[in-house]
């Protein structure tokens, strides 16, 4: 310290303080838990093989907690209030975690305030404007006028519960689409045998829409009648759409479909491409398996 004179040891410590201030305002809002459990879903799918390119998506509606803390770091002016092609009045005035249209989500992690951004719903339920992230005029995901119906409709089934929309393209369900009639009963029937607790984790099954042009206002309603049933939604020859009430069930959900895809494909592989099985788990043992775990199992697709 001796030779260091007084002035430019100040400058120095600015120097530091300016940085680490900055370092704080401009990283605060990735280190809040909602944001990190986001971010670390959208690595974790990346390396499950389900998201090639700019593949799939994600959005979180925020708490009133998560919006207090985030709300210090919006931008101090909102950008343009945008129409999502579709009304949705029950969850006017929300805020969404949303990734980015054409973002890639192996980056999300490393760059969240590009990939990734906070949007806020109109009062009239119709439009959205970005309050944080999505920099250098980055959108949301194209699947947000789906993501935003379907976050109404399980919201309203769920009382409020459901939080999470999730969307990947995911192998097996996508080559099970070109096998299996495209009917909620046909992809139910075939996913609860492949693995015991699949009627555990999912027992009001699956719901199909057959293949439809992604990103519209169709697939968006397609998606949300179905939605008012089920929390898992095969999109034919595309992927999985699914809700839940926070990322670890939402992920795993999908895990747990595709997992049970992948190994119906795999046995009919086997079988010689057959659905005859030697074995399989029974209609009974189904019901048996919800009775003991106290669920309320689709009864339409069992008997
Ligand atoms: O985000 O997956 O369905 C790209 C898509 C569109
Ligand atoms: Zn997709």
């Amino acid at each position: 310290m001796a030779n260091v004179d007084f002035d430019s040891f100040k400058e120095v410590a600015k120097d530091v303080l300016d940085g680490a201030t900055a370092g704080v305002k401009g990283f605060a809002i990735e280190r809040m838990p909602f944001v990190k459990g986001f971010c670390r879903m959208c690595d974790d799918g990346w390396l499950q093989g389900w998201h090639e390119r700019n593949g799939g998506n994600l959005t979180y509606r925020m708490t009133d907690e998560d919006i207090n803390a985030a709300r210090p770091f919006f931008d101090a002016e909102p950008r343009e209030w945008v129409s999502m092609g579709v009304t949705g009045e029950s969850l006017a005035g929300s805020y969404f975690l949303s990734t980015g249209s054409g973002k890639y989500m192996r980056n999300v992690a490393d760059d969240p305030a590009h990939n990734i951004g906070i949007v806020e719903v109109n009062e009239a339920g119709d439009a959205y404007r970005i309050v944080w992230g999505l920099l250098d005029a980055a959108k949301p995901t194209s699947e947000f006028p789906s993501h935003y119906m379907n976050h109404c409709v399980a919201a309203e089934r769920t009382n409020g519960a459901n939080r999470v929309i999730y969307h990947a393209h995911t192998p097996g369900i996508i080559e099970m689409s070109f096998i299996v009639p495209l009917t909620d009963h046909d992809f139910t029937r075939r996913l609860w045998q492949m693995m015991t607790e699949c009627v555990v984790v999912f027992p009001a099954g699956v719901g199909v829409v057959p293949w439809m042009v992604p990103g519209g206002a169709a697939i968006a309603e397609a998606s949300s009648e179905l939605m008012k049933t089920y929390d898992t939604i095969v999109w034919a020859h595309h992927g999985l759409f699914a809700a839940g009430p926070d990322f670890d069930t939402t992920f795993g959900l999908m895990h747990t479909v595709e997992k049970a895809a992948s190994l119906y494909v795999a046995a009919r592989v086997a079988n010689g491409g057959s659905e005859d099985w030697l074995n399989k788990i029974e209609d009974k043992g189904l019901i048996d398996t919800c009775h003991d775990f106290n669920i309320a199992i689709n009864e339409s697709f069992v008997g």
